[in-house]
């Protein structure tokens, strides 16, 4: 039996997952959650993931695994993509700490209010500007790390890249402009050089 992915097309969050999958060659079955739609809060999802958000990863088994950077290192395991040396291991987890509190919630929310037509109510208008400041932020966290290193960890791709690239490769569509970050550019191509890849959907 196969491991169901239950994903949505657009979301960075799914594509980690997807690309991650793709990588390790792992045969699966995906089911489509349209989030527009509220899909992710009925009671069948919420019975499988009670955070109502996708991806969402169920095993042959029946174990559902949420959180992105989890289903990653749950893919990656054993392979070169989750480093086993214990700094790097460490380093590999602060990244995707990072991915996920300081990058997702700033970049990947304001490319979805920008282009999934979400009401700009005032309490988004004035969050709107904060996301902006932090999410550039954390592209020049990256930046500068970036400076002096070719991949995230380890000097060669892992679950950090992966993790960072979803939502780095399109930060312009929330209006980031990746212009003053040239090493982020340099990085983001050598992650898609990475074989095999394959591109997120619309
Ligand atoms: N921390 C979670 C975030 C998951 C998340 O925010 N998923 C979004 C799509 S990217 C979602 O399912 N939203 C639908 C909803 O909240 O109803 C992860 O990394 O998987």
């Amino acid at each position: 039996m196969e491991p169901t992915l239950y994903d949505s097309p657009f979301s960075g969050n799914s594509y980690k997952c997807r690309l991650m999958l793709h990588k390790s060659g792992l045969a699966y079955r995906r089911v489509a959650i349209d989030i527009d739609k509220g899909e992710s809060r009925t009671p069948e999802f919420l019975a499988l993931n009670p955070n109502g958000r996708v991806p969402l990863l169920v095993l042959p088994d029946g174990t559902a695994l949420a959180e992105s950077n989890a289903i990653l290192a749950w893919l990656a395991r054993d392979t070169a993509y989750l480093p086993d040396e214990p700094i790097a291991f460490a380093q590999t987890l602060q990244w995707l700490f990072f991915e996920q509190y300081s990058h997702e919630p700033n970049i990947a929310t304001v490319r979805y209010w920008l282009t999934h037509n979400v009401e700009i109510t005032p309490y988004r208008e004035l969050a709107l500007a904060h996301k902006r400041e932090q999410g550039h932020a954390a592209l020049q966290v990256m930046e500068t790390h970036l400076q002096t290193n070719a991949f995230f960890v380890a000097n060669r791709p892992t679950i950090a890249d992966i993790a960072l690239y979803a939502y780095t490769h399109v930060a312009e569509e929330g209006g980031f402009s990746l212009e003053p970050y040239p090493q982020v550019r340099g990085w983001l191509a050598r992650v898609a050089a990475d074989a095999p890849h394959i591109p997120i959907e619309a």
